[in-house]
């Protein structure tokens, strides 16, 4: 295997800025000193003031650098950071002199830190992290980010996995030593405890109302009710524009329309959905199939009623917390010709609006709040921890029925492969792509 490329990119916000940061990583980074810089190498870990000039010796800019050398850097090699003015043409020029230098080249995305997993600087829920940091939006997506980058879950699964790795070792004497002293029972005692402890915790955090996957992809209200009752003016009212149509006609909404907000202090994906009713249209039909689908993911679901609809509203399944009952149309009907609800508004007046906004954000954030450190916030954490608590239980039915220790063994295996998948140790290169690619260009 030859050196691998050296990368280089802009690790700053889009230009024009202040002060555009340049990323250089790889072996060639002495050579680019040597031959981009009037500086020369400058001292590891030293801002030093410096003119940075192309191959050609035109200048690229005057800025200060910073040079770490490997393995005392974000990717364990040589990096140098440029700090440049931020405009367009200059970082042009830079990224133009830096890849004229031999074996230089531009990052793909996340390949800075792709290289920092890759080193052992971060296991791959902390890299996750630092994409969860830099995408965050919320108070409260920032610090679960900022959590997971510091270890916070590699802790959790690492603890788990050396928990794993010593029942093995336990159950894999019994396997070779089946004869030796009092196996049986007796010696399976500290196994099955330990079994039985880890699906506890490993239950504990598969049962936390998928509450950390929420906080970074966003919590889900839905807005269910028959056709015209005004969810979609609602929703727009919640949108603060015009994201869905509005008319007089029943039938109108068929598609379920998301609109994304801040509310409570999360980001919160609201969904306009087709009116619930008996229809013979086949489109309206699978308007009203994916409004139920939407409403049954939902953390919360609007029933929106009107309230001069003398018709009865369809069944409204969700009984609170998840289920608010709201009437609306409080405009066209006196405060006597109302049923009871949790919000009465007027969407087209805007009646009501504030109290509901304040009601739900304070149910989201009550949401939020009912778990306190969540262990899992991706799918992918989730499925694997699944998989390690089905081995678990599956050890435990082997011990319960006396199946013998090797299979014993086989499901504490098979339990340690998920958690190490979890953090990236094994079974990673298909993932790897997936995790990075999504990651922006300079991290
Ligand atoms: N008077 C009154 N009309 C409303 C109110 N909310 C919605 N509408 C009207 O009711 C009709 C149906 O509204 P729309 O939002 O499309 O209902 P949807 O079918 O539930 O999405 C439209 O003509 C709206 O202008 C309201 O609070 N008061
Ligand atoms: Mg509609």
């Amino acid at each position: 295997m030859g050196a691998p490329d050296t990368i280089c990119a802009l690790a700053s916000g889009p230009p024009p800025s202040a002060i555009a940061v340049v990323r250089v990583s790889g072996p060639a980074v002495r050579n680019v000193c040597a031959q981009l810089l009037a500086s020369g190498l400058p001292e590891p870990r030293r801002a030093v003031l410096t003119r940075i000039q192309d191959l050609r010796g035109a200048e690229v800019d005057e800025g200060l650098v910073l040079f770490s050398p490997a393995p005392h850097s974000y990717t364990g090699e040589d990096t140098l950071e440029l700090y440049l003015h931020g405009g367009p043409a200059v970082i042009a020029h830079a990224l133009d002199a830096l890849t004229a230098v031999h074996g230089v080249r531009l990052a793909e995305p996340g390949e800075f830190t792709r290289r920092a997993f890759e080193a052992g600087k971060l296991d791959l829920t902390e890299a996750e992290g630092v994409a969860d940091l830099i995408e965050a939006e919320t108070l409260a997506q920032k610090s679960q980010a900022l959590r997971q980058v510091s270890g916070g879950l590699s802790n959790i699964y690492n603890a788990w996995r050396d928990d794993l790795t010593g029942l093995l070792a336990l159950v894999e004497v019994m396997v070779d030593f089946p004869d030796e002293g009092d196996v049986g029972s007796g010696a399976a005692a500290p196994v099955r405890e330990g079994v039985a402890r880890l699906m506890i915790d490993v239950e504990a955090a598969l049962g936390d109302g998928g509450i950390g996957e929420r906080i970074r992809d966003g919590f889900r209200i839905a807005i269910i009710g028959a056709p015209n009752a005004g969810k979609s003016t609602l929703l727009n009212r919640l949108a603060g524009r015009e994201a869905a149509i509005v008319t007089a006609r029943p039938g109108t909404t068929r598609d379920v329309i998301e609109i994304r907000r801040v509310l409570g202090g999360q980001v919160v994906w609201i969904a306009d959905t087709a009116g619930l009713r008996e229809t013979e249209d086949e489109i309206e039909a699978e308007g009203i199939r994916r409004a139920r689908m939407t409403a049954d993911d939902a953390d919360l679901c609007i029933q929106l009623v009107d309230a001069s609809d003398p018709v009865s509203p369809p069944p409204l399944p969700y009984p609170p917390p998840k289920g608010i009952r709201v009437v609306n149309k409080a405009d066209l009907s006196g405060p006597e010709g109302i049923a009871p609800a949790d919000f009465i508004i007027s969407a087209k007046e805007g009646a009501g609006l504030e109290t509901l906004e304040a009601g739900l954000a304070a149910r989201i954030a009550a949401l939020a709040g009912s778990v306190e450190s969540p262990v899992i916030t991706r799918a992918r954490h989730r499925e694997k921890l699944g998989r390690g608590l089905a081995a678990l239980a599956s050890a435990r039915t082997a011990l319960d029925q006396d199946l013998g220790f090797e299979l014993v063994a086989e499901d504490l295996r098979l339990a340690i492969r998920e958690m190490r998948a979890i953090i990236g140790e094994i079974g990673v290169e298909d993932i790897l792509g997936a995790v990075f690619s999504r990651f922006c260009i300079g991290k």
